[in-house]
C-alpha cells in the first residue's frame, strides 16, 4: 500500500477482520468535516455541459446496472468499478481508462481546465489531471435509480490507495469532489457525518461500537445541498453517501461530475 503504513494494531485489526475501510491511518486530524462549495459554471454554461453529456457523449456511457427501471451509467471508467470491483483490474481501468478519457478530453478539454484550476486556486497547490488514470468522469443517475443510488453504502473513499501510482503517496488525506450538471427537481446533495477512519478504528478496536454503521449513529450527520455548476470539494476521508432527496419522479436525472486527488510529491493528481 502507498502513502502512510498503518501501524502494527491497524494491520492486526485488517487482518482479522479483514475490513478495509477501517485499515487507513493518515493524517486524519487534519481533516475538515467542512464541504468547500466552489461555484465555476454559470446556468448557461452547466447547461452546455448537460448537452454535451447526454448528447454526443451518450454513445460512450457504460450501463452499470441498467435494468430498465432502474438507470444507472458512467461515463468514463472509476477506480471503484473498474479498479477494485472489477475482475480484469489492468484491463479494465489501467488499459481501458485511456480510452474512455478520450472523447471525454475532446469534448470537455475547456471543463477540465476550469476545474483544475479551480481547485488549485482553492487549495492553494499545484493541481494536475491524470495522464495515466481515468479522469474525473460522470455519475447518470436516472429515474428510480437516483433513489436507489441514496440506499448506497456510507463510505470513505479510499480506493486510491490500491492503484497503482508507482510513486509514493504523500501522507496527507485525499480530496473527492462532485458538480452536478443535472438534478433531481426535488435536488440533490451530499450525507455526511463528522467521522474519519481513525475515528471508527479507534471506536471499533476499544470495543466501544461494533461496526462503522454504529459508529456514524454516535456522531454529528448532515446533508449539504448541492448547486448546479457548483463544485463540492471535500476530504475523501469524511464519512458520506450520495444523499437522499425525498419524491424521486420518474423522469428526474441526477448527473454529476465526480472525481478524486492525491497529492505526490506537493502535486495533486485528478482522477476518477
Ligand atoms: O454523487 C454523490 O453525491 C457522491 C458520490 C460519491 O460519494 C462517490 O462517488 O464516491
Ligand atoms: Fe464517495
Amino acid at each position: 500500500m502507498s502513502g502512510s503504513e498503518p501501524d502494527a494494531g491497524l494491520r492486526r485489526l485488517r487482518h482479522a477482520r479483514e475490513r478495509r475501510h477501517i485499515a487507513f491511518v493518515g493524517r486524519t486530524s487534519e481533516i475538515s468535516p467542512l464541504i468547500k462549495d466552489i461555484p465555476l459554471f454559470d446556468a448557461k454554461e452547466t447547461k452546455a455541459l448537460y448537452r454535451a453529456v447526454t448528447g454526443p457523449l451518450r454513445k460512450h456511457w457504460i450501463p452499470r446496472g441498467t435494468t430498465g427501471v432502474t438507470e444507472f451509467y458512467s461515463l468514463g471508467t472509476a477506480a471503484y468499478l473498474d479498479y477494485c470491483c472489477s475482475e480484469n483490474p489492468i484491463e479494465d481501468y489501467v488499459k481501458g481508462s485511456p480510452r474512455a478519457n478520450k472523447p471525454l478530453k475532446k469534448a470537455l478539454g475547456a471543463m477540465y481546465e476550469r476545474v483544475r484550476a479551480g481547485i488549485e486556486a482553492e487549495i492553494g497547490e499545484p493541481v494536475t489531471l491524470t495522464d495515466r488514470f481515468a479522469l474525473p468522469g460522470f455519475h447518470i443517475f436516472l429515474g428510480q435509480a437516483i433513489y436507489r443510488a441514496s440506499g448506497a453504502p456510507v463510505h470513505f473513499d479510499q480506493q486510491y490507495q490500491y492503484l497503482p501510482w508507482g510513486r509514493k503517496l504523500d501522507g496527507v488525506p485525499p480530496i473527492s469532489f462532485t458538480m452536478p450538471i443535472v438534478l433531481p427537481k426535488a435536488g440533490g446533495g451530499l450525507d455526511s457525518w463528522n467521522v474519519t477512519p481513525n475515528d471508527v478504528t479507534r471506536m471499533v478496536q476499544l470495543g466501544m461500537e461494533p461496526d462503522l454503521d454504529k459508529v456514524k449513529e454516535t456522531k454529528f450527520k448532515s446533508f449539504h445541498p448541492y448547486k448546479l455548476g457548483t463544485l463540492a470539494l471535500h476530504s475523501g476521508l469524511l464519512l458520506h453517501r450520495l444523499g437522499r432527496v425525498p419524491k424521486i419522479r420518474d423522469d428526474d436525472e441526477r448527473i454529476t461530475l465526480q472525481g478524486h486527488g492525491v497529492r505526490i510529491n506537493g502535486i495533486w493528481i485528478l482522477h476518477w
